[in-house]
């Protein structure tokens, strides 16, 4: 890890300085929400990631993107500076204090995996093994608060930083991959569902290899969206059980062994619990639990479990026939005048993806859309499928691409999700990142109109195209019609050295096929 995001306070001026003269980078954001968002993409991206903020005015900001990131599985650690132990004595009102000194560290004790103060210099060393081991293990936030007092006190000498390595027990995970492979030798139709953990694990190589070695055909979660590669034959699409294609829909759940792999059972992933995935077909592992069909197996880790499979006398089949994505259809600038819609954003979009681009897309039709994006490479897109706090995508291309400089961010963001954190733009300025941002400007709050409207869902309409005047750098284009959208997208790829954006123009009710699918099945809950 080289970066820590994060504004600093008087609470933790003291371990700015270190930082500042550690090997490790400062990125200061507009607001501390953003400095939570680009961490968590950094996480996501690069494994680990961390910010660093003052007591509660910016430890409570980031509240909210520490319970996405456990939501979502990131682990990003969360330093936060707080008075010191000395200050504390008798109980005095210092600024920032919210009920109790402890107050903020209870909040993050129900938003974290661990937590810790480090109060004591016997024991700092330690703890901060522990809880970074706890962010590894479980890719999940973590919480380190810093009494200021402490920063500069020496700790115990000659430690060496442990690494602790958590072992399946042996025998477990032989039985659970003897019943596996029985079990997947044996059906007549397997299909591997791909979901956020394999991406998270970094064990996108190995499902690989699995496809390979036995021709078992996979499909992803939305969530899991391009942990493969989308050009892959044996690729079937996006499974969301109803919500989403039916042809893939019909071919995972007619399977009679289901193999999931990190699989989050949420809502949204599961299109709104309309999938039919009967456990007495699914092998599903995960971080936190093994179960083939009925059985549960204790102690096993999905590492472990997933390499495991490979070295296993798993059969290998002729390749079953199966549905394939769409073929993109190139887009043909049909009338040039034509107003621009959604579907033709996304069609559009699909031939300019490359290798080098990253989507991220935020709340909204910009996460919906994008399920029928093309995705090339695996893990190149990054999307709140799950927590889905809006105000994601803009810093957390921040985030993305200092974890992976040789990537080109293309943030897809609604209008409203961009008055929340869109402004972090200037810290793409400061940092010399270059995004190509899309406003996916309906004037309001698109999604929302879909399942119930209201004058509640409209927004000001701010001049997008106009924020590189504010910013001193960058280069915004405004965009009604189709034409338009072609050639801003062809200037902006040529245009590398700072952030694009370009602001369209929507009808407010026009939505993509997979929003109008999740608004009537939402709406009915209501
Ligand atoms: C922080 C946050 N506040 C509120 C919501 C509830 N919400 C879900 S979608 C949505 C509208 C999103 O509007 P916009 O970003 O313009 O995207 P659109 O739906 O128009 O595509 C809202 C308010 C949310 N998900 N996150
Ligand atoms: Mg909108």
């Amino acid at each position: 890890m080289r970066h820590v995001f994060g504004i600093p306070g008087d609470y933790v001026l003291g371990f700015y300085d270190l930082l500042s003269k550690s090997k490790l980078r400062i990125v200061n954001t507009c607001d501390e929400q953003g400095a939570g968002f680009a961490a968590d993409a950094y996480a996501r991206v690069h494994g680990l990631g961390a910010i660093c903020v003052t007591y509660c005015v910016g430890g409570l900001k980031v509240a909210n993107t520490t319970a996405e990131a456990f939501a979502e599985k990131s682990p990003v650690v969360v330093i936060s500076g707080a008075p010191g132990m000395k200050e504390r004595e008798k109980n005095p009102l210092l600024h920032h204090k919210v009920r109790e000194f402890d107050t903020q560290k209870k909040v993050f004790d129900q938003l974290t995996v661990a937590s810790t103060v480090l109060s004591d210099p016997q024991t700092a060393f330690q703890e901060v093994d522990r809880v970074l081991h706890a962010a590894l293990r479980y890719k999940r936030p973590v919480y380190i608060e810093l009494p200021r007092d402490r920063v500069f006190l020496p700790g115990i000498a000659h430690h060496t930083p442990r690494e602790i390595h958590e072992l399946s027990n042996p025998k477990t995970l032989a039985a659970a991959l003897a019943e596996a492979v029985a079990m997947i030798n044996a059906a007549r139709k397997p299909v591997i569902l791909a979901d956020v953990e394999v991406h998270r694990f970094g064990l996108q190589e190995e499902l690989i290899k699995l496809v390979q070695k036995t021709n078992i055909p996979v499909a992803a979660t939305i969530m899991g969206k391009s942990v493969i590669g989308e050009q892959y034959p044996f690729y079937l699409g996006v499974y969301e059980g109803a919500m989403g294609r039916e042809a893939v829909r019909l071919y995972v759940e007619s399977s009679d062994c289901v193999i999931m792999l990190g699989a989050f059972m949420t809502d949204i992933n599961l299109g709104i619990y309309t999938a039919r995935l009967d456990p007495v077909r699914c092998i599903s592992a995960t971080s936190e639990k093994l179960s083939i069909r009925y059985h549960h197996y204790e102690d096993v880790r999905f590492k472990d479990f997933v390499r495991g499979l490979l070295k296993t006398r798993l059969r290998r089949r002729a390749p079953a026939r199966i549905p394939r994505p769409p073929a993109m259809i190139p887009f043909r600038l049909a009338n040039g005048k034509n107003k621009m819609t959604i579907k033709r954003l996304f069609q559009r979009l699909n031939s300019f993806l490359d290798d080098n681009t990253i989507v991220i897309a935020d709340v909204g039709d910009a996460l919906f859309g994008a399920t029928d994006l093309f995705i090339y490479r695996r893990t190149e897109f990054l999307g709140t499928a799950y927590y889905a706090s809006m105000g994601f995508a803009v810093p957390a291309s921040i985030g993305a691409q200092l974890a992976k400089p040789k990537l080109r961010p293309l943030v897809l963001v609604g209008d409203g999700a961009f008055q929340m954190t869109g402004m972090e733009l200037a810290t793409t300025v400061r940092y010399q990142l270059n995004p190509i941002v899309i406003v996916l400007n309906n004037s309001g709050y698109g999604t929302e109109r879909h399942i119930q409207d209201g004058p509640y869902n409209d927004l000001l309409t701010w001049n997008y195209s106009r924020i590189p005047e504010v910013l001193g750098a960058g280069r915004g284009f405004a965009v009604e019609t189709e034409e338009q959208f072609d050639q801003a997208l062809n200037a902006a790829r040529l245009h590398t050295n700072e952030f694009c954006l370009l602001d369209v123009r929507l009808d407010p009710l026009d939505r993509s096929p997979a929003l109008q699918r999740l608004a009537e099945r939402l709406a009915s809950k209501l």
